[in-house]
């Protein structure tokens, strides 16, 4: 995926063609906010879809489809390159084995490859359309055609999905096809390779909101939908509508562009980078591919897109080494830790399967975060109101670190925090234990984890703030996990 990231930055710049008519969306894609009764600013107002999305906080992309019986990580900037269909052949193909992974991650949704930049649909899609030459032919560069025809892993894995009792969605590149020869939204009139279909450029959008309609009216309510590089904007209004009938619910990765035009109620932002780490200060609005902005009218909170195997390789790769647990584990803390949806990269094999490396690495980056953060030290709280949350302990008690978390749904308000600590040991002579600043911080949000220097002996924790409202904390816990 990596090529087309740069991309995004300058969406708008790839926006091109006729004028749209006017859409006939209902629901509004406006900014929505509240005006703060303390400064005057801006506050966005979430929608109940982002919020219940953030509480997701890990989610994983699978990148699975004729790419993966390449050397290369998919078609991408190569146009020429158009895979033999019958390079398609998992002959294990087990979508049940990938949500179990999923599941022992700890993962609360997956968003599916159903078509890559290759073209290659792993659905049997039905759609037709005219070539050049006037004749009518089906989209037969599909699973349909490949050695495993009569299957269909999208069906497969939304069922799997749906048993493990986790939200599914879609990842469908409308920038990219090398099947039908379209580079950054445009059917090129050069390089042609054989099994290429040529054809007009409305041909082409016409394709992607017929096979957007398979995708988004024949498997339930998706819960994220991915666009990666964007659309054009000839391909908007339609795909907008299309959205607004059948996937209102969805949360939509891309969903607008920084100059404000969103395609949806509910999007999400690109953090802007894909190594798995967010600015340590990273708010959930803003629209652009970075940090954001407590200002920004646009509640949109950031997705932290990363792989599992190292080098950025997000399909499979033959000996391709995974990145160690304590690096996955960096990732966790820099991203779920700082207020960013964690989506992580998995890469079934050429058999179908998560490979055994693969599903064991996750499995362990599950197991710390729910033994480091599934039980907060115990603890009585003494005071929270006024954005003050105090809390107290019987006897000293050892803790590493802090998670913090806002109740947004209001907004996010708090604009900086400070955690004092009476720590047990800096008693001084007159017996007068003081506060000390254990950390401090900007943007909460959904959720910020602070990890202390070293382990300190507490009798007393407090918690303070500057907002723009009153702030509502959701949840305030200490923890010890370095024991
Ligand atoms: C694709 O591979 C099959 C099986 O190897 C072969 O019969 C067919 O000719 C190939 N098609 C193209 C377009 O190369
Ligand atoms: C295809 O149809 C269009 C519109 O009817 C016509 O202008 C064009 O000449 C036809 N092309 C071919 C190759 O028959
Ligand atoms: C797809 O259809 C075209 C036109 O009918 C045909 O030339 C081509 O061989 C077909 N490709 C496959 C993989 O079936
Ligand atoms: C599609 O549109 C682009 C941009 O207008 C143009 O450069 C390209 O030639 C068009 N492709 C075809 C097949 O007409
Ligand atoms: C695609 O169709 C256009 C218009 O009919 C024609 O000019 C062009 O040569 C065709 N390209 C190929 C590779 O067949
Ligand atoms: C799907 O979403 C729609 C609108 O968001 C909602 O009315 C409907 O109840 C949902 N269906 C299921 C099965 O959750
Ligand atoms: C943002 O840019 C798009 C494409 O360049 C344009 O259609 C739209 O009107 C712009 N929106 C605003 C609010 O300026
Ligand atoms: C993978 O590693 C094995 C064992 O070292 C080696 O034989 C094989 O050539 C490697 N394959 C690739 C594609 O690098
Ligand atoms: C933690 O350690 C860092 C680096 O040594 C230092 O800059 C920072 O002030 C320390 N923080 C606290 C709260 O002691
Ligand atoms: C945290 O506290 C330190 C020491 O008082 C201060 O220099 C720093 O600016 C504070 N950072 C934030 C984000 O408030
Ligand atoms: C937080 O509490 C500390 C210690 O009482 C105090 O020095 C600081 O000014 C307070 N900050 C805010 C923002 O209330
Ligand atoms: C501390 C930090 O990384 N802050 C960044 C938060 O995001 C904004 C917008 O990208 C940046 O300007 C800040 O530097």
């Amino acid at each position: 995926m990596k090529l087309f990231f740069s991309l995004l930055l300058g969406s708008c710049s790839l926006a091109h063609g006729l004028a749209t008519s006017p859409s006939l969306v209902k629901r509004d894609t406006g900014p929505k906010y509240r005006i703060s009764p303390i400064d005057g600013s801006k506050i966005a107002l979430p929608t109940k879809e982002q919020l219940v999305w953030q509480d997701k906080e890990i989610g994983v992309i699978i990148h699975f489809e004729i790419a993966t019986y390449l050397s290369v990580d998919g078609c991408n900037n190569i146009p020429n390159l158009l895979p033999n269909v019958s390079l398609f052949d998992p002959t294990s193909l087990d979508t049940d084995q990938w949500v179990d992974t999923i599941n022992s991650l700890s993962a609360k949704y997956a968003t599916l490859v159903a078509k890559h930049n290759c073209g290659f649909t792993t659905w049997p899609s039905e759609v037709t359309f005219e070539t050049r030459d006037n004749e009518t032919i089906h989209y037969n560069y599909t699973i349909a055609q490949s050695p495993v025809h009569g299957k269909d892993v999208v069906k497969s894995f939304v069922e799997s999905a749906d048993k493990g009792d986790i939200g599914y969605g879609f990842y469908y590149s409308l920038m990219w096809n090398n099947f039908l020869n379209v580079q950054s939204g445009d059917v090129i009139t050069s390089s042609w390779t054989p099994g290429q279909v040529n054809i007009t450029n409305s041909t082409y959008n016409q394709v992607v909101l017929d096979q957007l309609t398979e995708l988004w009216t024949q498997h339930g309510n998706l819960t994220e939908i991915w666009f990666d590089g964007g659309y054009t904007e000839t391909q908007q209004a339609k795909i907008q509508s299309l959205l607004e009938t059948q996937q209102p619910g969805a949360v939509v990765f891309n969903g607008c562009q920084t100059n404000g035009t969103c395609i949806s109620a509910n999007p999400v932002r690109w953090i802007g980078t894909e190594a798995g780490a967010a600015p340590e200060e990273n708010w959930s609005s803003g629209l652009t591919n970075d940090g954001g902005d407590p200002q920004s009218p646009y509640f949109c909170p950031a997705e932290c897109d990363t792989t599992l195997q190292t080098g950025d390789r997000w399909f499979y790769g033959v000996n391709q080494t995974l990145r160690s647990l304590e690096e996955m584990i960096d990732v966790y803390h820099n991203t779920v830790g700082r207020n960013c949806v964690l989506e992580l990269d998995l890469a079934p094999d050429r058999s179908g399967l998560v490979p055994s490396n693969q599903a064991a690495r996750y499995k362990e980056l599950g197991d710390f975060i729910r033994s480091c953060y599934g039980n907060p030290v115990a603890h009585k709280v003494s005071r929270n109101d006024n954005g003050v949350y105090s809390f107290t302990f019987k006897k000293p008690t050892p803790i590493d670190r802090i998670v913090l978390m806002e109740d947004q749904t209001n907004g996010q308000v708090i604009r900086s925090y400070q955690v004092y600590a009476k720590i047990a040991d800096s008693q001084t002579s007159n017996g007068h234990v003081p506060y000390t600043l254990i950390s401090n911080g900007t943007s909460v949000g959904h959720k910020k984890i602070d990890i202390f220097n070293e382990t300190i002996s507490v009798t007393e924790v407090m918690v303070n703030s500057t907002y723009v409202d009153t702030p509502k904390w959701r949840s305030v816990t200490v923890h010890l996990c370095d024991k």
